[in-house]
């Protein structure tokens, strides 16, 4: 099963490696075939190539649109070396096989990650390379395909082992990875024109990704795991500049990811605001009139859970809450800026991870979230509601304070971020208890209460912290018992969607207890 390679063609508009690729194949013996660029390249290295219009007797003709969508191509790559027909088609029209096709693509990704216009991404649309390593992936039974640089080196490496000759399992290999990366090329130009032109569906088979990189592993050590991105331009971990540290793991990707959506709810220009991430749930989170301030009010949340955390800051680190971060074993930083003096003193932390992004991801953005699921996957369109765009339905006795109010909405808006059940206690712009991931909602309530009481006792203050303290649900509270765990903490004011079969009963047991509730309309489960 294994065929000897004696014709490739070679078409990449990532030059890296090609020349040092075609010289190993001329000095293994093979032809070598190529298109107009690539091809200027190898010649001038000072190696023989044919030109792919010698090949199809055509011109590359409009800007190189038109340049290997040609029968003499295509029928070298697809035909069947052994079918007796195939074989007098390739003789009646002097279609020589290529055995091998290196080729990658007009680089649509990184063109429309850079913002370019219109145009010119539509004109990134690659449309002959991927026919090609389609076609080329097809015959796989005879022909070798190259999509990614990195394989370079392994392809001459078999082929040495070989003596020229590449084997079907290698093959194989290749053929998926060529699918594989035609697929995520598609799909990101359909993710492209949903973003791009209104009213074009984000959810249907727009997962675009290329691979960024491989992971050391994934969750666990025995688990692979890579990291794609989409090509989407919008501030986040995909996009960001690591400034220091280690690489980062798949933990710490996922846990930066939900610090920074996190972050993104507060906009800066109405205050500072810092979350820090344990297990991408939060373990604090607060606003405050500087960096610094924020950072401290929480971390003192939960500044047991913090240790290992992942912090993240709605503006540019500075000095003064760089010197707080350094202080609790932190894994990863990210903001989306940091001044020289703070990115001096966390240099001083060697394996901490500074990620800057350039800007803060926009809540109410639209956008795609997916799952797999046994046999298949999810996808849905992000959760951007935004508890300020909401009408809030008083409906108790009592109206919330104008505080009270101020902390319900910034209760409710981390609330969107912690695993269901999620219930979160908030005084003063800053959580002081968060229950998160129970599978009854009576339980995160008991839980954020104890929290609450853990950070108070830790602080030396009065154990009952969560006295004037309001709290959110990320969903309706079913029976009224969730609510009385709220109220023996001490309690004063309740967010929630409402919706229940049994919303009397809880707002009955909120008026008794002179609660003032409010109904958002709206749920943020996250499972
Ligand atoms: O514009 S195309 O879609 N039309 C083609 O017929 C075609 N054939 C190869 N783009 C085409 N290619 C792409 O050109 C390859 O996928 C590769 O990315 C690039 C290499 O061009 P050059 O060798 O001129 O630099």
């Amino acid at each position: 099963d294994r065929v000897i390679i004696k014709r490739a063609l070679l078409s990449v508009s990532d030059k890296a490696g090609a020349v040092e690729f075609a010289r190993a194949l001329h000095e293994a013996g093979v032809t070598l075939l190529s298109t107009g660029g690539t091809s200027k390249a190898i010649a001038e290295a000072g190696l023989p190539v044919t030109d792919v219009s010698d090949v199809t007797g055509f011109p590359e003709i409009m800007d190189g649109r038109v340049k290997t969508l040609h029968p003499s191509v295509h029928g070298a790559l697809l035909s069947i070396r052994d079918d007796a027909e195939h074989k007098a088609a390739m003789v009646e029209h002097g279609i020589e096989p290529i055995d091998l096709l290196v080729v990658n693509l007009y680089p649509f990704e990184s063109v429309r990650a850079s913002g370019a216009n219109y145009a010119s991404i539509v004109e990134n649309i690659d449309i002959g390379g991927p026919a090609m390593l389609r076609a080329a992936a097809k015959n796989h039974a005879y022909v070798s395909v190259v999509v990614d640089p990195s394989d370079y080196q392994s392809v001459l490496e078999e082929m040495k082992a070989g003596e020229g000759s590449v084997g079907l399992a290698f093959r194989q290999r290749l053929a998926a990875k060529a699918y594989s990366r035609t697929a995520a090329y598609d799909a990101g130009i359909a993710s492209w024109f949903a973003g791009a032109v209104e009213g074009v569906s984000t959810t249907y088979n727009s997962l675009g990704g290329t691979v960024a990189g491989e992971l050391r592993y994934g969750e666990n050590p025995h688990q692979t795991a890579g990291f794609y991105k989409t090509g989407e331009n919008r501030p986040g971990v995909a996009t960001a500049r690591q400034l220091q540290g280690k690489v980062l793991s798949y933990n710490n990707i996922n846990d930066t990811d939900a610090a920074f959506e996190l972050v993104g709810e507060f906009d800066p220009a109405k205050g500072a605001a810092v979350a820090i991430i344990k297990h991408a749930n939060p373990c604090g989170v607060a606003t405050g009139a500087t960096l610094v301030d924020a950072y401290k009010k929480a971390l003192a949340c939960d500044p047991v859970s913090a240790f290992g955390g992942i912090v993240a800051l709605n503006g540019t680190i500075d000095a003064a809450v760089a010197e707080e971060i350094v202080k609790v074993f932190t894994e990863v930083i990210i903001a989306p800026d940091a001044t020289d003096e703070a990115i001096a003193i966390i240099a001083a932390k060697k394996n901490l991870r500074l990620l800057v992004t350039g800007g803060l991801p926009d809540p109410r953005a639209p956008g795609m979230a997916v799952k797999t699921v046994a046999g298949g996957f999810l996808a849905q369109s992000r959760d951007n509601g935004v508890v300020d765009d909401f009408d809030l339905k008083t409906v108790t006795k009592r109206a919330p304070s104008e505080q009270e109010l101020a902390d319900l909405r910034f209760a409710f808006r981390v609330a969107k971020h912690v695993k269901s059940n999620a219930i979160v206690y908030v005084k003063d712009g800053a959580t002081v208890g968060i229950g998160a991931g129970q599978m009854s909602r009576v339980d995160s309530s008991r839980i954020a209460a104890s929290k609450a009481q853990d950070a108070a006792k830790a602080a030396g203050l009065d154990v009952s912290l969560a006295k004037g303290a309001v709290v959110a649900s990320d969903a309706f509270f079913p029976f009224a018992d969730g609510l009385l765990a709220a109220v023996e903490a001490g309690a004063t004011a309740v967010i929630q969607p409402g919706g229940s079969m049994r919303d009397d009963e809880v707002i009955a047991a909120a008026d008794e207890h002179g609660l003032a509730m409010v109904f958002t309309g709206m749920r943020h489960f996250r499972h």
